[in-house]
């Protein structure tokens, strides 16, 4: 799905702003055909939960609406009206005055609903959105919803995070003409010197035999380096810039629709519509044990991150997005995971401009109910078991990774699809649940590689798909949730279980994560678990096991901040295991990182550039 963008043919307007809220509890039947009588309001984009205080809204469990008036500019007769939601977490009914219009499952990933002959130019209309954040064994991440002694519905999930909900990412009301690009695909790789561009655009609307289609590149100065006419085609951009690491350089794609002339020539009309489309040339390949970018070994440090600010929840911010990759880049991360859902396009956009490396992620997360059975003491309960998530766990799943490759193909700064975090790897049925997906991410998209956060659980004797995806990462916490303050154990455990993964499946393998809660202002000459110290001594004994094992491809620190999760006993005000607070202070292993990470410069440890 393109993002939008403006051109000479195309207009956006923001719906950002203050729009009115109320619990469905208080919103009455069929809240969409009135104005919805309440006295709050919610600002889009945020997560609703946290803003009031008030117990009641931010324990909902259900659906919320949210409504405002929306203005058709008068100058889009003619015009295609699309409206386009960034996320709505996690599904979504959207209603243009009594009409149904859309309706969204999946928290993460974009939709669109098309307004055109419902709305018209120059009037105004009543928008209202129902938002249900609920999650059962039917969605994706899962939870389960059951009622309590007093009638009322809780909440419980596997995942490690608030569930917040909303309209957390932008909403805009976009114009196209009646003939559109619908969708563009680019793919690159290199000749030499040169820069080798396929690309393929997808044309839609009315009198679509009658367009001819032409493109062309243009470098960062405004000049013109390649150019071909149809659907699709190769450009051939000669002594091309590469998209690199820390050093980005992007192209623009520019799609025109041309219409027939008055002799009815096609495509030497007028331009009917025109989309721009970013991209950067570079390669990606795994070869052996090595992850290649342009055909040169990398390797990650960096961090897993996720969407959490206080007040407004997983809600987008630009102010947060330019201070965290701002972090990013002073402690010399390279990369980093999009823990545990997409993030917002805004993110990879900037990720895409300012050379930062991305691993991106469905939301399959707590696809794994043996985590339960460890922390409870209680049976584990077979995850893939079709009353669990055997059944149509998958083809939510499925869906969804569609959503995310579909949405996300384009950006450079996206190296490899993560499809899910820690999934019972180790249980059977893991096997069967993970090949269709597979083969999906592959069949969606031949260029990337393919991981999966392996969890504590799955080891190298026992992991049942490992052989299914190119990188192994994995996810350990020896010297926390085992060993708890001796380092010196989990350091032998650590290296032997790592050489395991890389004797058993002879890939690259890296860390996705690994961390120890952190209060900040604590500290200690011993080895005491939450002392700011020992979160320092506990990531430099990871890094000595890392620089002795010659396959290693990475590491990304469990979590770049700290960050809100469900409440119990395992957390204090939510997961402390930040390197930066969660209002983005350093705690003393930022400056520990920053020593190494800048030190390696996207280097393996003994690697010198150009090795
Ligand atoms: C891992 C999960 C992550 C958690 C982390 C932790 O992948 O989401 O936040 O553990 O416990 O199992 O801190």
């Amino acid at each position: 799905m393109l993002s939008p963008r403006t051109s000479p043919t195309r207009d956006i307007v923001s719906l950002d702003g203050l729009w009115r809220f109320a619990l469905d509890t208080h919103a009455g039947a069929a809240p969409w055909t009135s104005r919805l009588l309440s006295p709050l309001e919610a600002p889009v984009p945020a997560s609703y939960n946290d803003l009031f205080v008030d117990a009641e809204i931010r324990d909902h469990v259900g659906v919320v609406w949210y409504q405002r008036e929306v203005r058709v500019p008068r100058g889009w007769a003619g015009e295609r009206v699309v409206l386009r939601f960034g996320s709505v977490t996690h599904a979504a009914q959207v209603y243009a005055d009594d009409r149904l219009v859309a309706e969204h499952t999946g928290g993460y990933t974009p939709f669109e609903a098309d307004l055109t002959g419902i709305v018209h130019p120059g009037a105004e209309f009543r928008l209202t959105v129902g938002v249900d954040n609920r999650l059962t064994n039917e969605t994706i991440p899962p939870g389960t919803v059951t009622t309590g002694p007093d009638g009322r519905e809780r909440q419980s999930y596997l995942h490690d995070f608030y569930n917040y909900a909303g309209i957390a990412r932008p909403v805009r009301l976009c114009s196209t003409p009646p003939t559109f690009v619908e969708d563009v695909t680019v793919v690159t790789g290199r000749d030499g010197a040169a820069g080798i561009v396929e690309y393929r655009a997808e044309v839609a609307g009315e009198a679509v035999d009658a367009i001819a289609v032409r493109v062309r590149a243009v470098d960062e100065a405004g000049r013109i380096v390649a150019e071909a006419h149809g659907p699709e085609g190769v450009l051939r951009i000669e002594d091309v810039t590469l998209w690199r690491p820390g050093a980005a350089y992007l192209y623009d794609l520019v799609v025109e629709l041309v219409a027939e002339d008055e002799t009815g020539a096609t495509g030497a009309g007028e331009v009917v519509d025109s989309y721009t489309q970013p991209f950067g040339v570079r390669t990606v390949e795994v070869r052996g044990t090595e992850f290649l970018i342009n055909g040169e070994p990398f390797y990650f440090t960096g961090f897993g991150k996720h969407e959490d600010t206080l007040v407004r929840g997983k809600g987008h911010d630009d102010a947060y997005l330019v201070h965290d990759f701002q972090l990013l880049q002073w402690t010399g991360a390279n990369s980093f995971r999009t823990s545990h859902y997409p993030y917002a396009e805004e993110v990879l956009d900037f990720a895409d401009r300012h050379g930062i490396v991305v691993i991106d992620e469905t939301a399959a997360v707590g696809l794994n109910l043996g985590v339960m059975g460890g922390l409870t003491g209680q049976a584990p309960t077979p995850t893939f078991a079709p009353e669990n998530f055997g059944g149509i766990t998958g083809d939510v799943h499925a869906q969804h990774l569609r959503e995310l490759i579909e949405r996300d193909k384009n950006h450079p700064s996206v190296v490899m699809w993560c499809l899910a975090n820690e999934p019972a790897s180790n249980e059977d049925g893991a096997r069967e649940y993970f090949e269709p997906l597979v083969e999906l991410a592959r069949k969606l998209d031949p260029t990337r590689p393919l991981t999966y956060a392996a969890v504590m659980f799955a080891t190298p004797q026992n992991d049942q798909i490992g052989d299914l995806f190119d990188v192994l990462s994995i996810n350990r916490y020896y010297g926390w949730y085992l060993f708890t303050g001796d380092l010196a154990t989990a350091e032998q455990y650590l290296e032997k279980d790592l050489r395991g993964w890389v004797r058993r499946f002879g890939k690259p393998v890296m860390m996705s994560e690994y961390g120890a809660d952190t209060q900040p202002g604590l500290h200690s000459v011993w080895d005491t678990p939450w002392s700011e110290e020992y979160q320092s001594d506990y990531l430099a004994m990871y890094h000595r096991v890392f620089d002795r094992i010659s396959e290693f491809i990475g590491e990304h620190v469990w979590n770049f901040a700290d960050f809100q999760t469900s409440a119990g006993i395992h957390r204090v005000d939510g997961n402390k295991k930040g390197v930066f607070t969660r209002d983005r202070k350093p705690k003393t292993a930022a400056f520990a990182l920053r020593g190494r990470w800048h030190g390696l410069g996207g280097r393996k440890p003994g690697q010198a550039a150009g090795d």
